[in-house]
């Protein structure tokens, strides 16, 4: 089954990103252009059909396309990002993924990032986080109910976005940090705990049984490599600075 990997460039205005949880620290541009076309790259390599969304200069958060919708076999969500400054990066989104998916949105009040809806089979673990609140859950639940997913509400607390706290690496195996998400709501899952000196590891790609991973948390690689894991190393150093990870800069779907 062959995947499409939507990806926009990196804005010039990304040193204007929202931040939460870090110091602002400066950005080199011409470096984030440069990991994150290695990024696609690394896609492309994997067998995803890379597609390019518009450029957004005057949002600097654009590169984050994960955030503007949770994409399914039978079903896209359009969000509405918590962050006020990303709402206008979804309408670009959702005419790309308009060409294969039938589209639903999630509607004022409510907010949700595609950041915070991890995927496991036919359940969706949502973050409770500040970008996504009760009623961006709620209506995700119907969009995707008459589809057979189950949605499971999880409070994370220290980052992000649940899945800087969590992702799935291997088919019944997750990459978790567990002082920002607790293990006892994945029912049924085996774990790799992120090395304590790397907080933000938890975040990787998983693509078929290749995983993407950034350079920058060698310690927790080992961990992922000594499980038999395949992992595929990329350099992500400027996007990390404005708080994303390797999930964050593309929207992996299954294509026809
Ligand atoms: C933000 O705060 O929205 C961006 N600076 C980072 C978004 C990262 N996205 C993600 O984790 N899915």
């Amino acid at each position: 089954m062959s995947h499409i990997a939507l990806v926009r460039d990196v804005s010039p205005s990304l040193e204007r990103c929202e931040l939460s949880f870090q110091q602002r620290a400066s950005i080199d541009l011409e470096k984030a252009r440069e990991q994150h076309a290695r990024y696609a790259g690394t896609l492309a390599k994997l067998g995803c059909r890379v597609e390019v969304l518009p450029p957004l200069p005057e949002n600097p958060d654009a590169v984050f396309v994960e955030d503007t919708a949770v994409v399914l076999d039978e079903i896209a969500v359009i969000t509405r990002p918590g962050a006020e400054s990303r709402r206008s990066e979804v309408d670009s989104t959702a005419a790309a993924l308009g060409a294969y998916r039938r589209l639903a949105y999630i509607e004022a009040p409510g907010t949700l990032d595609g950041g915070d809806v991890l995927r496991v089979d036919r359940t969706l673990y949502v973050g409770r986080s500040a970008r996504s609140d009760a009623s961006g859950i709620e209506q995700l639940r119907r969009h995707v109910k008459p589809h057979g997913y189950r949605v499971e509400a999880v409070d994370v607390r220290g980052c992000l976005h649940l899945k800087t706290a969590v992702t799935q690496v291997a088919p019944q195996l997750l990459l978790i940090n567990p002082a920002w998400v607790e293990e006892r709501v994945f029912s049924g899952m085996e774990f790799i705990h992120v090395d304590r000196a790397e907080p933000p590891a938890a975040n990787a790609v998983l693509i078929g049984s290749d995983v993407i991973y950034p350079h920058s948390f060698p310690r927790t690689r080992a961990r992922l490599e000594l499980a038999g894991l395949t992992v595929h190393g990329v350099y992500m150093s400027e996007t990390e600075k404005a708080e994303g990870g390797v999930t964050c800069c593309s929207l992996i779907f299954k294509g026809s």
